[in-house]
């Protein structure tokens, strides 16, 4: 496949609401997104970096800087999704730049092909359920209360996230509100270190899912030592960027859970072995979330089809985030999403609501 030129596009997106995580509060997604332009058909991918490097050591300006200052030149003019990876590989790090422009070419392939992402990737599933995201809020009767709203919504498992100070006590309290069949999970984003292994503890009358990355994203002998001292499924999201670390996370026993988000990883390719290494050694695997517009969204739900992902994801409605979607918002169907058929990742962003969000565009003739 030919590639003609790539556009990098950046969007301001606000957020409904404040979110929340042990590293920051977020109130806008700046999201970086790149469209790959072939004589047959157009790609799109979106980059999951954040505006600052808090999540992980990326974020949108440097991942803009990469793309266009090594990732797009290395690119051949006639290439595929693979020979993008095979191009980008000499390139260390920088995996939601590298996953953004590789998700863009296999886009524009698939769609010229007539697939849809899914069916490529290997879905066994036409819908999958949705889970939600918590943020860290300012009191107990607040969190009770948007726990509530949500599962109103039909959402089928909940993930609070926590941080020391908004830890067990606001999650016995959901627990006692809800009732023993709630799905219950909760993510640390790494706040936690080995000492705070007796606090931790405190978590496993709880009967929950998992914790997700209670350590340090490069403490996975530390997740293994936690995992021997608590009884909740340890899971791990920051620590995995890559199919070799999830087989030494497995290896070690850091974790019997993992979360794949297919930008940490550097593409839905990478997130694909993941999953099969998963399968294989009877890990549940789920597909995580990053705030995604439609664009990123659309493509998480085709991974998510995967036979391997056996725990509902942070897979939510675009109404979780945001008022006007990029694209046509995706909505609950009691609890579930219906993952997209159509070729490529199957959605478009709507030309209109695009041009209102963004900030800056910038085209790289190939
Ligand atoms: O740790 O899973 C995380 C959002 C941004 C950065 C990291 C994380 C998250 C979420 C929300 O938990 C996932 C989503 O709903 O998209
Ligand atoms: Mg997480």
């Amino acid at each position: 496949m030919r590639i003609t030129g790539i556009e990098l596009r950046r969007v301001a997106m606000p957020l409904v609401t404040p979110f929340r995580t042990s590293f920051g509060t977020e109130t806008e997604r700046d999201v970086l997104l790149v469209r790959v332009v072939t004589p047959d058909a157009e790609g799109w991918g979106e980059c999951v970096a954040m505006s600052d490097p808090l999540y992980s050591p990326e974020y949108v300006d440097a991942a803009a800087d990469v793309l266009r200052r090594f990732l797009v030149p290395a690119l051949p003019t006639d290439t595929d999704a693979h020979g993008v990876g095979r191009a980008l590989h000499p390139f260390k790090g920088h995996r939601m730049a590298k996953a953004a422009l590789e998700t863009a070419v296999l886009d524009a392939q698939l769609r010229s092909g007539g697939q849809s992402l899914a069916a490529y990737l290997g879905a066994a599933a036409d819908r999958v359920p949705a889970g939600v995201s918590v943020g860290i809020m300012n009191s107990v009767p607040e969190l009770i209360e948007a726990v509530t709203g949500y599962l109103h919504e039909g959402y089928r498992r909940v993930k609070l996230k926590i941080a020391p100070g908004w830890d067990i006590a606001p999650t016995r309290a959901v627990r006692e509100h809800f009732g023993p069949d709630l799905l219950l999970q909760v993510d640390a984003n790494a706040a936690y270190t080995l000492t705070d292994a007796p606090h931790l503890a405190k978590l496993d009358p709880l009967d929950l899912l998992l914790i997700e990355q209670p350590l340090a994203h490069d403490d996975l002998l530390q997740h293994a030592r936690l995992a021997t001292r608590i009884t909740t499924p340890v899971c791990l999201d920051e620590s995995i960027e890559s199919a070799a670390h999830a087989a030494a996370a497995i290896t070690l026993g850091a974790c019997s859970i993992i979360n794949i988000k297919p930008g940490r990883v550097g593409g839905y390719l990478e997130a694909r072995r993941i999953h099969d290494l998963a399968r294989a050694h009877g890990l549940a695997v789920w597909c995580g979330g990053m705030l995604e517009t439609g664009i990123g969204r659309a493509a998480n739900l085709a991974l998510a089809a995967l036979p391997g992902f056996t725990l509902p994801g942070d897979t939510s409605a675009s109404r979780r985030y945001y008022t006007t979607d990029l694209t046509p918002p995706f909505e609950l169907r009691d609890g579930h999403l219906t993952v997209p058929a159509a070729p490529g990742i199957g959605v478009d962003p709507i030309p209109a609501v695009l041009d209102e969000v963004t900030t800056s565009t910038e085209w790289i003739t190939l």
